[in-house]
């Protein structure tokens, strides 16, 4: 599907058109269809040959025509206009974050700067702090984004690494003679972001499957190739690493390269002390050099006299003191999850009706779902004034009536996502907010504040007896923005205190919060839940992200408000 190409090339001309400080309508029109193209869950290839773009909402005649031109001849007239107006180094300064598209051109009018070294050499030379709107904190913030810019990291998204592992997986089964195959290395380990892939396989003609896997259709370069292994690169810059492995060693192998390097030397270091030395291939038996084949990675464990590790918990933060004390966790499964505590409508900025959202849910197997859409302040994502607020409450409970004449056994909470402001207080009253179900709060404006002051606004929210959950508590995004300033145990002490949850976003570059944090506010008594903060039905399905999270963070069931029944969720609400 194309839809992701289209979206972005439609993004990219709304940031043309900002820097060229176009018509704000046409602006927010190209951002809008690109919004809208990206979300469709249909190939928009199909839409355009059946004559249906402009059925897309936000896609109207000019860009309609603008998607086809594209689709028929791979380009489009008018962006390859903007680009040829544009210094190349321009479009690349929005990507510092903090400059938006307004003071990128002014730099540009005011300081002909044309590219990021102009930009650097001139914040350095404080000559960015005399133009208006500027002035020293801002300077000295763009070098810091700059630094930063520099050390980002070539990484992808889990999300991004996922469907390429499924592909290549599914791909490599349907060749004869291949018996195991599987995913290793960080993605293995449900990291937020992983390096490159790394898969391992047995196979009776290991040649012949090598060979199908560097001829793949998604393959683009092969970088190296082998009787047993090779290593491509997909999407441009993936590296995908795929080995064959003896059969008998395969539970060994596959330890190894699960990792991570600092679990892999604490457990050689035990194995050691027990008298065998652990090897990519064996283990060997110091005494008479004997050498143990394991094709199961339990085996590996065992033998060495530990518990199976999940790969997620294998960071070297006390997993391998918790195996030998016999106090590991059961970690929490896709499966314990009962509800979705944090997802938007169409009454805010989603794209689905309530009832489709619920039946969505329900779809999923879920008892319950919480329609938290947005709050006055967040005007841009349509935030409900108070009076729609309790026009959404009534809609929920006809909603419920009509689930009940279906029949399903399911309910829809009533919620709010009500913004902390940037004064600390919460954009309803309390009134309002004693209303709902379900109250979730969270940081949207006013990010650059001081430590105390985020730290304070957070605790305010916290020690409001209606405020449930506390959502997406740091703010990141991963490689976009770094976390606000925050006394992360200040903020769970308090959570602890008041019995407010926790959000872990499920959102694939938000996870927030990350698995340090999840762990950190387990240890400290916190409760969390798990949410996908969905914006149409298809992101209900990023909970999974979310429960990788968790399992990083040593959750376990009891630990997740959402993974409990209904009748326990409204117990602990206490509403
Ligand atoms: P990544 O790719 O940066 O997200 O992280 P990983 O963990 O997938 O690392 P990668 O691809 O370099 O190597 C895969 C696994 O192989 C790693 O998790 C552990 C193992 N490994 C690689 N190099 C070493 C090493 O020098 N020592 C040990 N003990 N293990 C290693
Ligand atoms: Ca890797
Ligand atoms: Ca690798
Ligand atoms: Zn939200």
């Amino acid at each position: 599907m194309k839809n992701r190409e289209v979206a972005g090339l439609l993004y990219e001309m709304a940031e043309l058109l900002e820097l060229h400080a176009e018509n704000r309508f046409k602006i927010i029109a190209f951002s809008k269809a690109a919004r809208a193209i990206e979300s469709l869950p249909e190939d928009i290839s199909l839409v355009c040959r059946e004559k249906r773009l402009q059925s897309i909402s936000g896609v109207g005649k000019a860009i309609a025509q603008k998607v086809e031109e594209y689709l028929k001849t791979g380009r489009i007239e008018a962006h390859q206009e903007l680009l040829a107006k544009t210094p190349p180094g321009l479009v690349k300064l929005l990507q510092i974050s903090g400059l938006g598209p307004k003071t990128v051109f002014m730099l540009h009018e005011k300081l002909n700067i044309t590219n990021l070294e102009e930009l650097e050499t001139a914040a350095r030379e404080h000559r960015i702090r005399r133009l208006p709107r500027m002035g020293p904190t801002r300077e000295t913030n763009i070098l810091k984004s700059i630094e930063r810019y520099k050390k980002r990291s070539t990484r992808i998204l889990y999300s991004t690494a996922e469907p390429i592992v499924n592909d290549i997986l599914a791909y490599l089964r349907g060749m004869g003679g291949l018996e195991h195959i599987t995913a290793a290395g960080s993605f293995r380990r449900a990291r937020e972001t992983v390096g490159d892939i790394d898969i391992l396989a047995t196979a009776i003609r290991p040649e012949e499957i090598v060979a199908a896997f560097v001829r793949m259709p998604l393959v683009e370069e092969v970088l190296a190739q082998g009787p047993t292994k090779a290593s491509v690169i997909v999407q441009e810059t993936i590296q995908v690493d795929l080995r064959i492995v003896e059969h008998q060693s395969f539970g060994t192998v596959l330890q190894y390269f699960t990792g991570s390097k600092e679990h892999n030397v604490r457990l050689r270091q035990l194995a050691l002390n027990r008298g065998y030395s652990l090897s990519e291939y064996s283990l060997t038996r110091l005494t008479d050099s004997q050498d143990l084949f394991y094709d199961r990675e339990e085996d590996v464990y065992a033998a060495i006299g530990l518990p199976y590790i999940a790969p997620e918990m294998r960071e070297d933060r006390g997993e391998i003191e918790a195996a030998l004390r016999g106090t590991l966790p059961r970690l929490l499964e896709p499966k314990d999850m009962r509800g979705d505590l944090h997802v938007h409508s169409d009454w805010s900025d989603g794209r689905a009706s309530i009832l489709e959202m619920a039946h969505a849910a329900q779809a999923l197997g879920y008892e319950y779902i919480a329609l938290c859409d947005h709050s006055p302040s967040i005007g841009i994502a349509g935030g409900l004034d108070p009076e729609k607020l309790e026009k959404k409450i009534e809609a929920i409970a006809a909603v419920n009536k009509e689930l009940e004449l279906e029949g399903a056994n399911f309910t829809v909470l009533a919620g709010t996502e009500v913004d902390i402001k940037a004064d600390g207080r919460l954009d309803y009253v309390d009134d309002l907010l004693a209303r709902c179900d379900v109250v979730v709060a969270s940081v949207h404006m006013g990010l650059q504040q001081t430590e105390r002051a985020i730290t304070g606004r957070l605790i305010s929210a916290i020690e409001n007896e209606n405020v449930d959950i506390i959502a997406h508590p740091t703010g990141r995004i991963i490689d976009q923005r770094e976390p606000y300033e925050v006394d992360m145990q200040a903020v769970l002490r308090a959570a602890a205190r008041t019995k407010t949850v926790m959000e872990i976003n499920s959102h694939p570059s938000r996870l927030d919060l990350n698995d340090v944090n999840a762990k950190a506010a387990k240890e400290m008594g916190v409760m969390l839940c798990i949410n996908s903060d969905a914006h149409d039905a298809k992101q209900l399905l990023n909970m999974k992200y979310g429960v990788n999270v968790a399992r990083r963070g040593w959750l376990e069931k009891k630990d997740v408000l959402n993974a409990s029944s209904l009748k326990d969720l409204l117990s602990v609400l206490r509403r």
